[in-house]
């Protein structure tokens, strides 16, 4: 089965530093995690702004992480996991490269309808994946995740993902309520990807 576990945020490592005087923090996500490569510990350290927060999701696979690339890293089709996504275009590049956007529209029920994601970082060798929300009809301005694949340090089998993000809290919420909304649909995500690479669906 899979596991998701959701660090708590005093596993996180702070640095604060005063850029034109705003108060920014320069968070490492996955600081005190267990048997972390470097890489990816550099890749889950975000600056985030008073007005942000932030937090990470970690999910245990049991699949092979070239499958669980494969799935993640098509940035032109996330519905293939992401369940609360209805349709997705490619409106800039080709969908591969940096600097790519997707036009993804969400199912009904949502407090949105559609939101316009960049493709950030694509890195095929480690495992890193990164977008940028910007532009929708939202409440989640300035969402910014980093998502990164690694073989688990038992197994060659098994795999552990982990996705981190930073985002503006919007007027009339707070930190907490904005992170349990995106931290509640992360989950989601992760939990369906980790389903699909687990039993893939049959070509017959
Ligand atoms: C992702 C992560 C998130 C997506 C959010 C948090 C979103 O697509 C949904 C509902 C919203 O209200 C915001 O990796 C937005 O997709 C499902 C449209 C951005």
């Amino acid at each position: 089965m899979p596991t998701s576990l959701q660090f708590q945020r005093s596993s996180t490592a702070a640095e604060s530093a005063n850029h034109h005087n705003k108060q920014l923090q320069k968070m490492s996500l996955t600081l005190g995690m267990a048997d972390v490569p470097e890489h990816v510990e550099l890749s889950h350290t975000h600056v985030v702004e008073p007005s942000q927060c932030f937090s990470v999701v970690v999910q245990d696979v049991n699949a092979p992480a070239s499958t669980v690339w494969s799935i993640l890293s098509r940035f032109e089709h996330p519905q293939a996991y992401k369940h609360f996504v209805r349709s997705c275009h490619v409106a800039a590049g080709d969908g591969r490269e940096v600097g790519s956007v997707r036009e993804v529209r969400v199912v009904s029920g949502l407090p949105a309808a559609f939101s316009l994601e960049r493709l950030e970082i694509m890195d095929e060798d480690r495992r890193v994946m990164s977008f940028s929300v910007v532009g929708g009809d939202h409440r989640l301005q300035n969402y910014r995740s980093v998502t990164t694949v690694h073989e688990s340090p038992d197994s060659k089998k098994k795999t552990r993902v982990v996705e981190s993000y930073v985002v503006d809290v919007p007027s009339g919420n707070d930190k907490d309520e904005t992170c349990s909304f995106a931290d509640t649909i992360v989950r989601c995500n992760l939990q369906s990807l980790a389903k699909l690479a687990e039993n893939p669906p049959r070509i017959s």
